[in-house]
């Protein structure tokens, strides 16, 4: 068989991986490894070729490593390595010297390297540059942003908050779910529905699996959890309104709302300890401090939520909306995470359940940080004929909610659940002003690629 050559950019030999194997990350090469034999794989940040000497920093997602070259100990391995371009991939086998004289208190001396493959120059995104590009070209050349540590960081964290999600519910019995993302029914309201072909029918990407597990609920499962993506083609073009966002639901039988707020700071405070337990080195990239909020989270109701707007000035009825304006004023007098409780039956969707003894009032709740919302939840409606009564009195078509209906004509019981945002979370906790910045490749009104 014939052996493949891999051409590079100047004509340069490419080289096959072949048995190596990355011994430890750049950023952990320690002066306590002084002295050890190391393998280091990653992209090449930096070259500074004084002559003799050539030092390359070597990066990776762990941190930096210094490279130092000398000319006379590798002639050969010296003009290689020196002359790469920016963004090269590299490997090397070196070892670990602690010096007072690197940034790092430590360097490599490779004894051996390949070259993996070249890259191109210019680059259309500087990864090392300190001058900021604009969003529009970082997120199409995401790949390059991505090797920003600091931007890197924001990933870093998103994953640990997933996880620490999972593992706070599934350690309170939650199942985890999948349910579908092809549907026939709107359930968050039918202005927001991307339409789609599903062979001969008219489909549409969902919302929310709203519908999906609170049938579940009648299935005896008692605790689901789902992680997935949820489609609304909202046309505003906001810093926290994203066309696909992964959203992050819980449904839960036998329980009422307290019990799904309960869940819900259990996981939001979980994920910020997570995050400050695993993530220091990206919140350090990142310049954040995160204080951590003692539980429980206050709850203010939706009656009071408007009294104090009216206080502040604010022309508002008892029914209305709380806009921006008018969570920023509430906002003042809470610590950053707060529920707002009790609100007006005809405000939230026709699954939120009404009080009992007041019922233009519902068992819905949202939960805030500082203005903006992060979660929305309630406990749901389980009585069939009020539910019908729901969905006509929101001028909704009963028919096509047949499915969902004949679920809680054979035993559905009393349940509740929320809706959170996961980008949302990322962007409280990384700080970050606009949720572009939370995923990987966000979905709005002028992104559909990459
Ligand atoms: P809601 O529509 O309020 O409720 O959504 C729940 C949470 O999802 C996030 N979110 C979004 N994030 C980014 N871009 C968007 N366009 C967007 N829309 C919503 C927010 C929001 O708080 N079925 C209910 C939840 C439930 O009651 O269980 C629902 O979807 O963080």
């Amino acid at each position: 068989m014939e052996t493949m050559i891999y051409q590079g950019r100047n004509g340069a030999h490419m080289e096959p991986i072949g048995e190596w194997r990355r011994t430890c990350g750049a950023g952990e090469v320690t002066p306590e490894l002084d002295g050890q034999e190391v393998i280091l794989g990653g992209w090449v940040h930096e070259v500074r070729n004084l002559g003799n000497l050539c030092f390359i920093i070597l990066r990776d997602r762990t941190g930096m490593a210094q490279l130092t070259l000398l000319k006379k100990r590798n002639e050969e391995m010296f003009n290689r390595l020196s002359e790469l371009s920016r963004e090269s991939v590299i490997m090397i086998i070196g070892v670990v010297k602690a010096s007072d004289k690197s940034n790092l208190g430590v360097e490599v001396l490779p004894e051996a390297a390949k070259v993996l493959a070249e890259a191109k120059t210019p680059l259309p995104l500087g990864v090392a540059d300190k001058v900021g590009a604009d969003l529009d070209t970082r997120l199409d050349n995401r790949y390059l942003d991505i090797r920003k540590p600091e931007v890197m960081a924001v990933f870093n964290i998103r994953s640990t908050i997933l996880e620490a999600v999972r593992e706070v519910l599934l350690s309170h019995e939650f199942l985890e779910i999948n349910t579908p993302k092809i549907v026939a029914t709107a359930t968050e309201g039918g202005t927001a529905l991307f339409p789609m072909e599903y062979f001969e029918a008219p489909a549409y990407l969902n919302q929310s699996p709203q519908l999906y597990k609170q049938i579940l609920m009648a299935s005896g499962l008692d605790r689901v959890m789902e992680l997935g993506p949820a489609f609304r083609a909202e046309e505003h073009d906001t810093s926290r309104h994203l066309n696909e966002f992964t959203s992050i639901d819980i449904e839960m039988a036998f329980s009422d709302e307290e019990d799904a707020m309960y869940m819900l700071e259990l996981v939001v405070d979980g994920a910020i300890r997570k995050v400050l337990e695993k993530n220091s080195r990206d919140l350090a990239l990142l310049g954040v401090e995160l204080p951590s909020q003692s539980l429980p989270y206050p709850r203010v109701t939706y009656t009071e939520c408007v009294e104090k707007v009216k206080e502040a000035g604010l022309d508002i009825e008892w029914g209305d909306d709380l806009s921006m304006e008018a969570t920023r004023i509430v906002a003042e007098e809470q610590p950053p995470f707060y529920f707002i409780t009790r609100w007006p039956s005809k405000s939230k969707p026709f699954y939120a359940l009404p009080y009992e003894d007041e019922p233009k009032v519902c068992r819905a709740f949202d939960l805030n940080h500082r203005e903006k919302e992060v979660t929305s939840g309630a406990q749901r409606v389980h009585i069939p004929d009020l539910l019908r009564e729901r969905i006509a009195a929101q001028g909704l078509d009963i028919e096509s909610f047949q499915f969902y209906l004949d679920a809680f004509d054979y035993g559905m019981p009393p349940h509740a659940g929320w809706g959170l945002g996961t980008e949302r979370l990322v962007m409280i906790v990384t700080q970050k002003e606009n949720v572009r910045e939370c995923v990987l490749f966000p979905r709005d009104r002028k992104r559909l690629v990459p």
